[in-house]
């Protein structure tokens, strides 16, 4: 299947998947069905594996790093690999798109999109390959010269959510490989299919056998032994920030293996009066809409200067009742199914508790009934104070607070007001504005007149409890090495000994 037309249509029976160590792909494991959101029907089988099958995996990646199969190869043969996989990934784009779809319940539009974004991330992973380097000091005297090198860290957990099962995948997957490590991923239980697939995309590129590792499972059990896992160098986990909290008692009590963490969002859209309305209001809508508002930085607590505030509340409203929601598989659709029931139950118990607190439900708040799936309209409050818990937690779905303000300290406050720093927008003409609240509110990722804006190599991460470390681009390939300082001694040597 390489075009979106004919409209897909659903599996007529589940994919059973296996999971791969060491090159292998591998069975006999119970299976557990995961149901497309969307439809309601069962569309993957994915096996539940043992925590021995965890540690045959690590093993594969350990033997697979000791031998330096992946880490004696120069940047550049790392990065034909990739740039394989990139081409691969282009002739099945559709494919993954498809099945990603179907267990995630995205529109398949946004799907693809998501593809191409992953693609450009194994390009510009194969240039970091190719362009990573340490220092030199030539300063510590004629006797002695000083090399840094970076070396590749080991062993790489990666714990991946259901949000972005494979963009999240290919914002690390690249980056990690590009540097010399091994890796053993855990995709999340409800979205492992892409996870997998990538492995036969990653073997077809060349990768070696080992290097590339995939477990399924639980998060619970497979997840937490990889946390836990004592020949483990480094894990990147994407996900609550309560699981994230766990990972650093895990990494504390095992070996203190390095932590990646990117974690919750509650990102805040900043929109001063002097703003294009127009352009404001449709990017606020976008910003909590897309993806169904699951996602890290989805703009969800919009800040608006007073003096406009009822009229850009009325103009993202309007633009909100015209978003497309529907059928994931249909391709005109923006905005699909809510991914898990239990999400879907956590966004309409918010909706609920929003109006008990006494905000003002403008627009949605509603289950869109398509007669299968789960689906909620994009929702505007209004009249949110922030003590509110709309305004304060991560809700992960599709709702929009709306708060004004009257000055711009008043609006950099705000928007600091969280115990997050992953994300932020910022609307105005003025440049003063523009810098110095760019400049105040601590988030890793910042937005001027645009939002979610950007590519791969730009690095990710966030601030305050929003997470450690930043991951794609040059800094996502410096994340997975660390530093060796290499002193070198020339000529006759002082003796200390007389
Ligand atoms: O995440 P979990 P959930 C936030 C969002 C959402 C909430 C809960 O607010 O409502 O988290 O989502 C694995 N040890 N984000 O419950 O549980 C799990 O199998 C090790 C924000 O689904 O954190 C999956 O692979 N791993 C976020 C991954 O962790 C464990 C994206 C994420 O699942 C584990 C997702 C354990 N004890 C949710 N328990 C973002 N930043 O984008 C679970 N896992």
């Amino acid at each position: 299947m390489d075009t979106l037309r004919p409209f897909p249509t659903l599996p007529t029976t589940p994919r059973e998947f296996g999971f791969y160590v060491d090159g292998k792909w591998q069975g006999g494991r119970p299976l557990f069905d995961r149901a497309s959101p969307g439809h309601g029907v069962p569309v993957t089988r994915i096996p539940k594996c043992t925590t021995d099958d965890l540690n045959a995996a690590v093993t594969a990646a350990r033997t697979a790093f000791e031998d330096r199969r992946w880490a004696g190869l120069s940047g550049a043969a790392r990065a034909s690999v990739l740039l394989r996989a990139a081409e691969i990934l282009k002739r099945r784009r559709a494919e993954i798109a498809y099945w990603e779809t179907l267990e995630n319940g995205k529109p398949i539009s946004q799907a693809m999109g998501e593809i191409d974004h992953s693609i450009a991330c194994f390009e510009i992973g194969a240039g970091a390959a190719r362009m990573l380097h340490g220092d030199s000091y030539n300063s510590l005297g004629d006797n002695l010269f000083g090399m840094v090198l970076r070396e590749p860290i080991g062993v790489v957990g990666l714990i991946t959510p259901w949000n972005f099962p494979f963009l999240i995948l290919c914002e690390r997957v690249p980056f990690i490989l590009a540097s010399g490590c091994t890796l053993v991923v855990k995709p999340s239980e409800v979205t492992s299919a892409t996870t997998l697939l990538l492995a036969e995309v990653l073997e077809e590129a060349g990768l070696p056998a080992g290097v590339y590792n995939v477990v399924t499972g639980s998060g619970r059990t497979i997840g937490q032994a990889l946390t836990e896992h004592p020949d483990v160098d480094m894990l990147s986990f994407t996900g609550s920030t309560a699981v994230g909290r766990s990972c650093v008692h895990a990494a504390a009590d095992s070996n203190f293996k390095k932590l990646g963490l990117e974690l919750g969002g509650k990102n805040p859209i900043i929109v001063f009066a002097d703003a294009d309305l127009d352009d404001a209001a449709d990017a606020a809508a976008f910003g909590i809409s897309f993806n169904t508002g699951q996602c890290c930085v989805s703009s969800s607590r919009l800040i608006v200067e007073r003096s406009v505030a009822a009229k850009f509340e009325a103009l993202v409203a309007a633009k909100m009742a015209k978003i497309r929601v529907g059928d994931p598989l249909d391709p005109n659709t923006q905005v699909g199914a809510i991914t898990t029931t239990a999400q879907n139950d956590v966004i309409l118990g918010y909706i609920a508790k929003g109006q008990a607190e006494g905000a003002t439900l403008v627009t949605g708040g509603i289950v869109k009934d398509l007669g299968h799936g789960q689906y909620i309209e994009p929702t505007l409050f209004s009249g949110v104070t922030p003590n509110m818990s709309i305004a304060t937690d991560e809700i992960f779905g599709p709702v929009l607070c709306s708060m004004p303000f009257d000055t711009i300290e008043e609006a950099i406050a705000l928007a600091n007001d969280t115990v997050y720093g992953l994300a932020a927008s910022l609307w105005t003409k003025n440049i003063d504005k523009a810098l110095t609240v760019t400049r105040r509110v601590r988030a890793g990722r910042f937005w001027v007149n645009c939002i979610m804006a950007g590519g791969p190599e730009m690095p990710l991460g966030g601030f305050k409890q929003s997470g450690w470390g930043r991951e794609a681009g040059t800094y996502g390939v410096e994340e997975y090495t660390q530093i060796k300082s290499v002193h070198i001694e020339t000529g006759k040597r002082d003796h200390w000994i007389a």
